[in-house]
């Protein structure tokens, strides 16, 4: 038997506009994912997330439900469009109103809230600006996550100012699955530094309370042990996984990947401190991963969002797949813990999201396995010395899954878009007895 530790934080996690809906609602302003999900050809099935699961009006509905499964916390984004409809200055406070009901609900129900200050809904006037790749949207972002804390410090302990950069850099600017759509490599490089400058100076103005980050990690495999295939590995974890963990963690960018990146950019909008202010003192790292990534060198370029790399190819490990296509591999996850517990040791770590898609209405079994088998690898990993102290269930909902719409349901709970009912699903169910336990 797999068990946790009493104090391990149990969770589930959403973001705001994968499940908020009233898009035009108390003087919200439009966010890139308006603009980009209305371009025709954008999403699957020209879906957006104007309504979603409508959680702006059924949030008690919501936090009643996570009350019933147990959670200990629930992580969830505040979006930026509804604090400041125009991305600087003037705030609305309906904006704020809303967070202010939806964490007093949480705390009666004692569900601890755990905010994420940007998962991707930029405010669109601010990409009009020239977005992430500017710089001036790093001190607009830690503007409004003054606002926002002067607002919710009273209620919330755990703040995490951003989720996933490498998707709103590498997904938004160099290949344009995700908004703004835009498809320049050298502007990708400076969202991800602005980005991680926008997350140092909110820790700055977050004083007094615990701040993280939360990244997309993965744990990358060589194909073989051949020299290039072993190349090709060492410049993926470079762009995906060192490019953020070195400046937040070692205040510099990793010699390898500067070099790696020689041809796209001379990191020239890095300035003097920039390095300092990023690596602010981390209180915790969140951690999302789904499958690990293996790949092999390739002899013709291959058009990935691994900007700087071309001659690299993301290989089929052979696994079985969840219904998004990702492979499941919870070895991946206990790799990728122990390794980050190697490299930058003594920091509190937390599952921030872990879960999978699957086509089964209710009788969720694909699901269960997978959870189940990942947080197998995360006691294992505690087991073996990881600081993990807590997990979140990616989704408590289903929600609108960015490019791919509504098809792709990574809920526990099943959400019918037509009705917007709710009903457990039976890896919720499941899920809730893991929390009662507090073991596997
Ligand atoms: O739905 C997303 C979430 O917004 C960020 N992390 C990955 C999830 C599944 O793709």
């Amino acid at each position: 038997m797999s068990t946790f530790d009493p104090e391990f934080l149990w969770g589930a996690a959403t973001s705001g506009y994968q499940i908020e809906g009233a898009v035009a609602e108390d003087g919200r302003g439009p966010s890139i994912w308006d603009t980009f999900s209305a371009t025709p050809g954008a999403t699957d099935n020209g879906d957006t997330g104007a309504v979603a699961a409508d959680h702006y009006h059924r949030y008690r509905e919501d936090v009643a439900l996570m009350a019933g499964l147990g959670l200990d916390a629930y992580r969830f984004s505040i979006a930026w469009p509804r604090v400041q409809p125009l991305g600087s200055g003037r705030v609305d406070q309906r904006g704020l109103d809303f967070y202010r009901r939806l964490t007093d609900e949480l705390l009666e129900r004692g569900i601890e809230p755990w905010p994420t200050l940007y998962h991707w809904d930029l405010p669109q006037p601010l990409e009009d600006a020239g977005g992430w790749p500017e710089r001036d949207t790093a001190s607009r972002f830690a503007e409004y996550a003054a606002i926002v804390h002067e607002a919710l410090a009273d209620r919330v302990t755990h703040w995490t100012t951003l989720n996933e950069p490498w998707c709103s850099a590498f997904l938004g600017y160099a290949t344009g699955r995700h908004a703004p759509g835009r498809r320049e490599p050298a502007a990708a490089v400076r969202a991800a530094h602005h980005l991680l400058l926008g997350h140092g100076l909110a820790a700055r103005v977050l004083g007094g309370s615990r701040v993280g980050i939360t990244l997309n990690l993965t744990d990358v495999r060589p194909h073989s042990a051949g020299e290039a295939d072993q190349d090709a590995a060492r410049r993926i974890d470079g762009i995906q996984n060192r490019i953020f963990l070195d400046p937040l963690l070692r205040a510099a960018y990793p010699d390898d990947v500067q070099k790696d990146l020689a041809d796209v950019t001379d990191f020239g909008h890095v300035q003097d401190d920039d390095l300092e202010t990023i690596a602010a003192p981390l209180d915790f790292l969140g951690i999302n991963y789904y499958a690990p990534l293996l790949v092999s060198a390739a002899t013709e370029p291959v058009p990935t969002a691994y900007v700087g790399s071309p001659q690299v190819r993301v290989m089929d490990g052979g696994r079985p797949r969840t219904g998004i296509g990702w492979e499941i591999d919870e070895q991946g996850l206990f790799a990728l813990l122990s390794g980050l517990a190697r490299d930058y040791p003594a920091l509190p770590l937390y599952i921030t999201e872990n879960g999978a898609a699957f086509d089964e209405p209710l009788h969720d079994d694909a699901r269960i396995a997978y959870l189940d088998a990942h947080l197998r690898s995360c006691a294992r990993a505690i087991a073996s010395g990881v600081p993990l102290k807590g997990y979140f269930a990616w989704s408590l909902l289903d929600n609108f899954e960015w490019a791919y719409g509504y098809a792709q349901r990574f809920g526990i709970v099943h959400v019918d878009y037509a009705t917007q009912r709710r009903t457990l699903k039976n890896s919720a169910r499941w899920y809730a007895g893991v929390i009662e336990r507090g073991a596997l």
